[in-house]
């Protein structure tokens, strides 16, 4: 069976008898527990992760040892640049036993007028070198609250980062390559080893939309905050697609193709990365054919600080960062009464083109107390994160509100 075909089958054998199973497990349980509410961090991390030592990323929540995934706590988030190791993790194979960047070779083939394949140093000195903070976001993140639960990571709210990345634009490689007119998509490879160790067999190969790997702010990137990337984040060599799900920005990046097709490499297929064309009601079972690629992701916020849980008092600052896939942010708002009043809050325009954008606000409550505080972001087509999920069968694109639990004061 291939990998498609395994994920139709993990799609077709989540009956009920198997979400019932789910719902007595912990998992099952911490996702009830959380779809309820707050508080959040004390659960979250409790049921979900054995905490784990990653080398340079050890302050990261483990959820998955095989492969390695891993989140990032949403206060660990709160740089304005993400420091690399802040950067979640999501594998879904083997990283490479060699990640130097000596001998790493990059092809350009497919239709393009002259195929190429260039060393790292080719790419640095053939091609303008740029350095972009680009916003990378998991489709999956926030699965973890779904219910009825969704098969896969349980990612809560760290499966997202905003680093500087340094590379070169796809789009001059591939105009160098000679991109013919007839191409519509790309097809992008790794070298990371399928989970079976079958050579033949890719954990991942994903592709986008020609018009989007054109776009200015798409790098195949070899430094990230200014160092070698991680070997988790793809060393030598990734792609970085901002404001689409992290699977189009393949690591450990060995070839891009153009075709005049859709790509049908790995997890291309429905249900991968694909939600249904329509509004379901939770639980249902939707037709593989009713499912769509999903593009850009939609207008999201994370509240950095405080900390979920923490004491600041009566009065105190609260800030964080929101994106929305190839659009830009306009307004944020924070609660700190349940949704009945809204304070906008002072965001910065994104420091480039694909770039998170940070806000901060000042806050008080009447007494001290619980609260919770709430943020909401509406992006520039004016579209405003919904305050509840929108159920589908894989667990994408959650951008409902983010909350975290305040104890303002002693009582
Ligand atoms: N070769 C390869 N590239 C990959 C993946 C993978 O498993 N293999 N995972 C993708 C997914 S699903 C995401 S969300 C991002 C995560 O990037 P990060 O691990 O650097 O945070 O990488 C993408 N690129
Ligand atoms: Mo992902």
């Amino acid at each position: 069976m291939n990998d498609d075909a395994q994920d139709r089958q993990d799609h077709e054998n989540e009956g009920f008898g198997r979400r019932a199973f789910l719902g007595t497990s912990a998992l099952g349980l911490a996702g009830g527990l959380l779809g309820a509410g707050i508080p959040l961090q004390m659960t979250a991390t409790g049921a979900l992760a054995q905490s784990g030592v990653l080398d340079g990323k050890d302050r990261l929540d483990l959820l998955n040892d095989r492969p390695v995934n891993a989140e990032t706590p949403a206060h660990l988030l709160d740089d304005e640049i993400t420091p690399i190791d802040r950067h979640f993790i999501r594998n879904n194979g083997v990283v490479p036993a060699e990640t130097s960047a000596e001998g790493w070779t990059l092809s350009i083939d497919g239709l393009v007028d002259s195929p190429m394949e260039m060393t790292i140093d080719e790419l640095r000195n053939n091609f303008e070198v740029v350095t972009m903070a680009l916003t990378l976001e998991c489709g999956g993140n926030g699965r973890a609250f779904f219910n009825p639960p969704a098969s896969g990571n349980q990612w809560t709210y760290g499966a997202v980062a905003c680093s500087e990345w340094t590379g070169v634009r796809l789009r001059e490689v591939l105009e160098a390559a000679g991109v013919q007119d007839g191409a519509i998509y790309t097809g992008h490879h790794g070298a990371d080893m399928h989970l079976s160790g079958d050579p033949e067999r890719s954990p991942l190969s994903r592709g986008i939309p020609i018009e989007k790997a054109m776009t200015d702010n798409v790098l195949i990137a070899f430094e990230m905050n200014g160092e070698a990337l991680h070997p988790m984040n793809g060393a030598p060599l990734r792609l970085v697609v901002p404001g689409w799900p992290g699977s189009c920005s393949q690591k450990w990046l060995t070839r891009i193709e153009a075709l005049d097709q859709l790509h049908d490499g790995t997890k291309m297929g429905a249900p991968s990365y694909q939600v249904p064309a329509y509004p379901v009601a939770p639980g249902t079972e939707v037709p593989l054919e009713d499912f769509e690629i999903i593009n850009a992701m939609p207008v999201k916020s994370l509240i950095t600080y405080p900390q979920d849980g923490a004491d600041v008092g009566t009065e105190f600052e609260v800030r964080g960062h929101a994106w929305a896939g190839d659009r830009m942010i306009q307004r944020m708002e924070i609660s700190t009464d349940y949704g009945e009043s809204w304070q906008e809050v002072e965001l910065d325009d994104p420091v480039n083109d694909g770039a998170w954008q940070n806000w901060r606000a000042s806050a008080s409550v009447p007494q001290a107390g619980y609260y919770e505080i709430w943020g909401r972001a509406t992006d520039s087509d004016g579209v405003m994160q919904p305050h509840a999920i929108r159920w589908n069968p894989k667990g994408y694109l959650n951008n409902s509100f983010h909350k975290v639990a305040l104890q303002a004061g002693d009582r």
